[in-house]
Parts: C-alpha cells; structure tokens; sequence
C-alpha cells in the first residue's frame, strides 16, 4: 500500500490523536495543515519557501489542472512532483468540489458530470473512471476520490441520493485505480447534515476498504456547531488504524475543534486565500495590516511568529507593499499565515502529547478572542 497511518498516541480526554502518515514521498506528523496549490502552486510560494514554513504536504486540483495545463502535459513533465519540482508528499482533489461548485455550467448523471469549463465555456465529462485516469497522470501520493458535494441547506432525498451515487462512483473508483502501490485512494464520506444518512455513508465508505478516509460536505454554510456535531456522529464510524481528513476546513477554531474530534488532516484555502488581500492570522487574533492604524507600526506581523516576514519587516513597511500593490506584500502576508498555521498544528501536536489540548483550546481561543 501506498500509504501507512502509524497511530502513535491517542489523547486521554478527547478523541485526539498523534500519528504519521506514511507516503512514498515522505513523512506527515498529523494532525497536518495541508496549505492549497490549486494550479500546480501554492500562490505565492516556491517550493523552497514552503519547506521552510514547515509544510510536509500540500494540494493540487483535478479540475483546474485538468482545464489548463493538462494532465498529459504534467504526466510528461513527471506529474505533479517533477513540474512544480515540490518533492514532498501530494495529495490531488478530484474535482468533486470544484465541478459541483459550478452551479449552472453543469449536469450530473449516474455516469458522471458533464460542466463547463470556467475558462472558455467549453465541454467536458467526468466520470469516475476518467478522474482516477487524470489523477494517475497527475501523480501525487494521495488522491481523492469522485464524490458529491452537496449544498447546504439540502432536502434529505436528495442528500441520500447523491451520497448513494458517491458510493457507487467509490466502488467505481476504487475499480479503475490501478496505481495502488504509489498512490494511496481516499474514499470521502458526504451525507449532508443528516446523522442516519452521514452513518450510512461512513458504514459503506469503510466497507469499500481503502487506505483513508475523508469528510466532505462541510464547510459549505452550515453553522460551526453543526459541523462538530457531525463530526461527532461520523468519526466514531471510521477505523482507529486510517488516517481521517477533513476537506476544506481551516481555520484556527476548526482546527483544534476538528482535531479534538479525531479529525489528522485538514486543508483550506483561507490562510493563502485572506493574506493576499491583507489579513494576518496572529496569535493575537486576526489582524488587517491593510488598515489605516498600521501606517506606522514598527512591529512585525505578529511578535511571537518566527517567519521570515516577522523576522525581517515591520507592518507599516508591508502594509505600504498591498497599498501599492506590490507582489511582495502578498507574498510576506502568504508565508506568515502558513507559518503560522504549521506553529499552531504543532502546539496542537505538543497539547495532544501532554494531554492538555483542552486548556490549550481554552488559552487560544481566549488569546485570538473567539468566543467559547
Ligand atoms: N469533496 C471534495 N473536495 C472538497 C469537499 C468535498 O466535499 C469540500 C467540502 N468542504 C472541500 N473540498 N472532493
Ligand atoms: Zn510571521
């Protein structure tokens, strides 16, 4: 098998645990952040930049590469390792997300998904079959599985109906994948917020029997007590010895709520996503250094934060850079908030491995001002 989740310690007050993945490309400590490289990069980070925030795995998407520049293309450039020449672990979306967000540029079947593409219009079709075919030409270490993402809210037939067709398109999946060896297959658990059907689901997506499992479906509207409550319905279903992700989730309070609910892999676009337009994450709190207030700041982005843009610069000289629009102020902003999200995974990694993770929630998110 492509991918071995070692367990190495499983906190005593919560469902918590310590553990490595093991993949053909490295070693992830988990729990793990796992920073988004759509387009075959991280925006606004080489690979050498990543390395020294600390990150041990990152994404790439099915659908956007795909639609440019090609699978085939990357596959002769040596998949997705040799083009963005990022040698750690990969892990590719399958478009489940990305396709299903379309809204009106689409039409699903029980053979697949025929959309548009958002770039010039044009037609095409996934199936199953031709997104593990992608997939295996993209070349990471894992991929996911085609599912259903469905909206929230969802009337319940149609929740059980996608998440049905999630399982047959696993099965179908799980058929066509022939790279077992260098790539690990993650199934992904949807069922919308419904606790029979999200059971179900979770029931018949480890009985498919694959080397993770992963949780879809949140993260799309609903309020952050209903995802925890789903989490706490559904984890408990899945086995001890796979590694459990959840898909597109990231902030600081998910994080640490996920992970007290056994949840090792989390990945998001956010941290990339709000540095580009001048929000920090601090330890502090959230902080806009776009804003007027910090015209004059000496003080690094956050005083407790080792990156190379605390080590260096102060808030008024990068607050000046995204004011004029400079690509370095994005780029500072973007290794911050990575950096600072690898600092929180591994206090959350300490926490578990003291048994202290519930005061260390307690602390953080009185420090960063969520409330309890
Ligand atoms: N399915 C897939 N990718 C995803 C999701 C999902 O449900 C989500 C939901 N938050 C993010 N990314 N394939
Ligand atoms: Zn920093």
């Amino acid at each position: 098998m492509a991918v071995k989740y070692e367990l190495t310690k499983e906190s005593k007050d919560t469902y918590a645990r310590l553990g490595k993945v093991h993949t053909p490309h490295g070693v992830i400590d988990t729990p793990a952040f796992m920073p988004v490289g759509t387009q075959a990069t991280v925006k606004a980070m080489s690979p050498d930049e990543l390395k020294e925030i600390g990150a041990q795995i990152i994404l790439g998407n099915t659908y956007h590469l795909y639609i440019r520049p090609g699978h085939k293309l990357i596959e002769d450039f040596g998949g997705l390792h040799g083009f963005m020449k990022w040698d750690g672990p990969i892990l590719t979306d399958s478009g489940g997300f990305q396709v299903f967000s379309l809204n009106e540029l689409r039409k699903i079947s029980e053979e697949g998904v025929e959309f548009k593409s958002h770039l010039d219009g044009s037609k095409h079709f996934f199936s199953p079959e031709y997104v593990m075919e992608i997939e295996e030409s993209l070349g990471a270490d894992i991929i996911m599985a085609f599912d259903e993402c469905i909206p929230y809210p969802c009337e319940k037939d149609y929740a059980k109906k996608s998440m049905e067709r999630t399982v047959r398109w696993l099965k179908r999946c799980k058929k066509a994948h022939t790279k077992t060896d260098t790539q690990a297959l993650f199934g992904i658990v949807q069922g919308g917020t419904f606790k029979d059907l999200r059971i179900e689901s979770a029931k018949m997506t480890i009985d498919i029997d694959l080397p993770g499992y992963a949780i879809g479906g949140l993260s799309v509207g609903e309020p952050k007590e209903e995802m925890n409550e789903v989490l706490e319905y559904t984890v408990p279903v899945l086995p001890k010895g796979k590694p459990r992700y959840l898909m597109g989730v990231g902030s600081p309070d998910s994080l640490i709520d996920g992970t007290i609910r056994g949840i090792d892999m989390f990945d998001c676009v956010l941290p990339t996503r709000i540095a580009r337009n001048g929000t920090v994450m601090t330890s502090e709190g959230k902080l806009v250094v776009r804003n007027a207030e910090y015209s004059r700041d000496s003080k690094p982005l956050d005083e407790k934060c080792d990156c190379y843009a605390c080590r260096n610069f102060s808030r008024a000289y990068i607050r000046h850079l995204i004011k004029a629009g400079e690509i370095l102020g994005g780029r500072l902003t973007t290794i911050h908030n990575l950096r600072f999200l690898q600092n929180l995974m591994k206090d959350i990694r300490s926490a578990i491995n003291e048994d202290r993770l519930l005061s260390f929630r307690e602390e953080f998110f009185e420090s960063y001002g969520y409330k309890k």
